[in-house]
């Protein structure tokens, strides 16, 4: 099984302060929303394709697996090192089940990813396509935990937390940004968000740290009691 690497060996990177848990994060207002998963979950593919259609998850067993070890940083400057990710490789999905499907328009440069609770993310198409993006549904070898993205999410380790989508329900191929709205604050989401350029978001990096890290700890203690009155 192919495994990829894709931690910084000692310093993190620009801004960041190390984390010895792994909490689950997200939007304050949104954290506290655990979806249900569907007992089959399926995946729609579409955007700007010629045949938007739909895939059982459980099909992409046949693609082969990947592990990839990275560490996982959230844009309000917390990390987390050396996850064990399991899963497929984005682009083998892409090139297997993506295209042959759909037949997205030559000219698509974005994916859109949205998770069964409505919060979505972009990246490049180009940025997606890299060895180290996986959907993973594993970690640490045991099942991806309803917690940290049941049944499938994106593990994308050199851009922000907030393009790692949990809970994977869908996928669109676009030529552009039209039919991106994502849920966050206007200027939160950047294009790319990767890690080691410090692209936190539309305002200044140094601007973001200072807004963003008194809401840490209280969005972890959301997410903490949602967890436990769904009995997670
Ligand atoms: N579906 C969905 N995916 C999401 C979010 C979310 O609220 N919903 N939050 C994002 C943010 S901001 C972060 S930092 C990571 C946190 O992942 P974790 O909960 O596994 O730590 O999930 C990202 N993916
Ligand atoms: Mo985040």
């Amino acid at each position: 099984m192919p495994t990829t690497r894709n931690t910084s060996a000692d310093q993190l990177p620009p801004g960041q302060r190390e984390r010895p848990d792994f909490p689950r994060f997200g939007l304050p207002w949104q954290v506290g929303h655990v979806p249900r998963i569907p007992v089959e979950p399926r995946l729609e593919l579409t955007g700007d394709v010629r045949s938007p259609t739909s895939l059982a998850v459980s099909e992409l067993a046949t693609l082969e697996r990947a592990v990839m070890v990275s560490d996982f940083h959230c844009v309000t400057t917390w990390s987390h090192r050396s996850l064990r990710w399991g899963g497929w490789r984005f682009r083998d999905f892409y090139e297997r089940f993506l295209v042959p499907r759909t037949d997205p328009a030559r000219e698509a440069q974005l994916v859109i990813f949205t998770g069964i609770d409505g919060y979505s993310a972009c990246l490049l198409l180009e940025d997606a396509l890299s060895d180290s993006v996986l959907l993973a549904d594993e970690l640490d070898g045991t099942p991806l935990s309803l917690a940290h993205g049941a049944p499938l999410r994106v593990v994308a380790p050199d851009h922000y937390g907030y393009k790692n989508i949990k809970h994977l329900g869908a996928i669109g191929i676009w030529r552009d940004r039209r039919a991106y709205h994502p849920r966050g604050l206007p200027g939160q989401d950047h294009p790319r968000a990767r890690v080691a350029h410090e692209e936190r978001g539309l305002l200044p990096a140094w601007l973001l740290r200072i807004i963003y890290r008194p809401f840490i700890e209280p969005t972890i203690r959301r997410a903490q009691r949602a967890l436990a009155a769904n009995d997670l």
